[in-house]
């Protein structure tokens, strides 16, 4: 396999674009085609302040070095979860963040949930209802909480994350099955701020994961190769074997399944539902935008789980 642009060796093909590169070419094209997706999807412009969700992952730190590159003003945010696994997962995936950063000279904030609220992830889940499976919801939850806290209270315009096309496509496909509008509707590569949430943008979502895993290895990113310990047997995982099922077969599906319903949500296709987004206003306990009557489920979680010893 020849790359198409200087006919050396090619490092990967992408069939969904009939394009193979070489190790030069693939590294300058990807971040080429995220410039791209920041433009077309009015993302962000150099002008604002973005704020780069963290795991450790290939995906969010690719992202990270993808913007730097580019000349955005990404500062990262690393929130401590306090899962350890057997893996010391969260220990290890700071300690590379850490590293990325400083390697590069980037600002990292560093939000450790048990100092933020006297406990782990999984204490947390735990100590409430929420952690009956796994901790996965408590977790969703004060990551949601704590990216809007840092971004409003550090003056950030934007915050994007790492999600690539296995995980939008994974999302869309659980949305899709069960046919929920009200999700369907706010999935895409930005979600606008509104009602005091900062705009939530995804400027990896048409790469497959494949493509940003040879990204992060091409360019010698030192990831955190285990995924959370809590993360086996999630039904997303289940979703993105099928799909790869079906992208073997079929070599595009995934991205055209994902850019169709793109298209047919700006034609309005799930409109009339706009009218059913419940109105927010500021949760009594933490200040933040909530649409739920009284304390925000952030709140109602801490509160329940604040008294339980664990
Ligand atoms: S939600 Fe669940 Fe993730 Fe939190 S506990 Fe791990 S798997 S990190 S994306
Ligand atoms: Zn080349
Ligand atoms: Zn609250």
């Amino acid at each position: 396999m020849r790359c198409r642009k200087c006919g050396g060796k090619a490092v990967i093909n992408m069939p969904q674009h009939r394009l193979a590169l070489c190790k030069e070419h693939y590294l300058a094209w990807l971040p080429e085609q995220t410039e791209r997706f920041i433009k077309k999807y009015r993302m962000f412009t150099r002008a604002e302040k973005v704020l780069v969700a963290v795991s450790g992952g290939k995906d969010s730190l690719s992202l990270w070095d993808i913007l730097h590159r580019l000349g955005y003003q990404a500062d990262g945010l690393y929130i401590a979860l306090g899962i350890d696994g057997g893996v010391n997962y969260s220990a290890e995936s700071q300690r590379l963040t850490e590293k990325f950063a400083a390697e590069r000279g980037l600002t990292l904030h560093v939000v450790d949930v048990r100092a933020e609220t006297g406990k782990t992830i999984p204490e947390w889940a735990e100590a409430t209802w929420r952690g009956r499976e796994k901790p996965c919801a408590v977790c969703g939850l004060v990551k949601r909480h704590e990216m809007n806290r840092i971004a409003r209270d550090l003056g950030y315009d934007v915050l994007a994350t790492g999600h690539n096309l296995d995980d939008e496509a994974a999302v869309l496909f659980g949305n899709t099955l069960a046919w929920a509008g009200e999700y369907l509707l706010r999935q895409g590569p930005v979600l606008e701020e509104r009602g005091g949430l900062a705009r939530k943008v995804k400027p990896l979502c048409r790469f497959y994961e494949r493509e940003m895993a040879a990204y992060a290895l091409l360019r010698g990113i030192e990831y955190i190769y285990e995924e959370c310990p809590f993360s086996a047997g999630a039904t997303s995982l289940y979703y993105k074997e099928l799909l790869n099922r079906l992208e073997n077969d079929r070599p595009g599906t995934k991205l055209a399944f994902y850019l169709n319903f793109l298209e047919a949500r700006r034609a309005g296709l799930f409109a009339e539902r706009s009218e059913v987004q419940q109105a927010l206003h500021p949760c009594p306990g933490c200040g933040q935008p909530t649409s739920a009557p009284g304390l925000c489920s952030y709140c109602r979680m801490i509160e329940k789980g604040r008294d339980s010893q664990v």
